[in-house]
């Protein structure tokens, strides 16, 4: 399966044409920062399991004639530019409607995803234009998965105060008392704000509960070119929910902390687009 590299000052990212996944970002201390899972399976049809899987038009499957998380993960991207500068390297991947899409969601559209690799930071976003000429309704989401050396020792702070949808616990809407969020146990929250509220990114930091950080996150979102209430979901299956492509212990060595228009369906007219974005500093 085909993949662009994209190194910066000892930095190097890789990036498969399929499902536009990211799949490892190594620093140029040489160390791992993303996930994927011993398991995964690279046979061009079922997404990755791990790295960064882009997610649209549906975040899980409201949409039962749609895979769960759309069909952006599984599709063939395309390369779209290579651009270097001193300060960053840039990759960008595009993806449109085709037969096969519009046999889900009948709807023109264009996918950008854009890496921006500098000596310190990953920076992605994924964008998604309306190109018709009638409004539609998606949801998109970055699902990164950060290499971490054991999930019980991680906490993702910055979340206090912000409402949560607890999928573990029946979709029961709860806020966030903690001042950093624990991964004990099998997490699936989608943390959001007050409908209406807030327009800020989301920055979090994913450390080690018992001090050191060891990623700097910040999140982001924009509508029809303005900022939006970005949301975070987290998620950790540990052994009880790890999927066929993530044999235990694998769930140990991750975290996902995604950034996305997912907590409800948004509307894009046409002609306009949403971004999702996020900047990744590792300490
Ligand atoms: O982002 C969390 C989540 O929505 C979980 O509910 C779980 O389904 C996870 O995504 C993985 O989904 P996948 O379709 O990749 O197995």
């Amino acid at each position: 399966m085909d993949t662009v590299v994209l190194r910066h000052a000892g930095a190097e990212v890789e990036v498969y044409l399929f499902g536009g996944t990211l799949c490892s970002w190594k620093t140029a201390d040489g160390q791992e920062r993303i996930f994927v899972s011993p398991a995964a399976v690279f046979d061009g049809k079922k997404a990755i399991r791990g790295g960064v899987p882009l997610v649209f038009p549906q975040f899980g499957q409201p949409d039962k004639s749609m895979p769960q998380h759309g069909f952006a993960r599984s599709s063939l991207w395309s390369l779209k530019a290579l651009t270097d500068n001193a300060d960053h390297s840039v990759l960008v991947l595009g993806l449109e409607d085709s037969e096969a899409t519009r046999a889900l969601f009948p709807f023109p559209f264009q996918l950008e995803f854009t890496v921006v690799l500098s000596a310190v930071s990953l920076r992605m976003s994924l964008t998604s234009r309306n190109t018709g000429d009638s409004p539609f309704n998606f949801q998109s989401l970055l699902h990164t998965y950060f290499a971490v050396p054991s999930i019980g020792d991680v906490a993702v702070r910055g979340l206090a105060g912000r409402k949560f949808i607890d999928k573990v616990d029946g979709g029961a809407e709860k806020k966030e008392s903690a001042a950093q969020l624990l991964v004990p146990s099998f997490t699936d929250r989608v943390y959001s704000d007050p409908a209406g509220v807030a327009t800020e990114s989301k920055d979090v930091v994913v450390a080690n509960k018992d001090g050191g950080a060891m990623y700097a996150v910040s999140n982001g979102a924009t509508v029809g070119g303005a900022p939006r209430a970005v949301d975070v979901v987290v998620w950790n299956p540990y052994a009880e929910a790890s999927p066929g492509d993530l044999p235990p212990p694998a769930f140990e060595s991750f975290v996902c902390v995604e950034p996305g228009l997912v907590a409800t369906a948004h509307e894009l007219a046409p002609g306009a687009e949403a971004t999702v974005s996020q900047m990744i500093m590792p300490f």
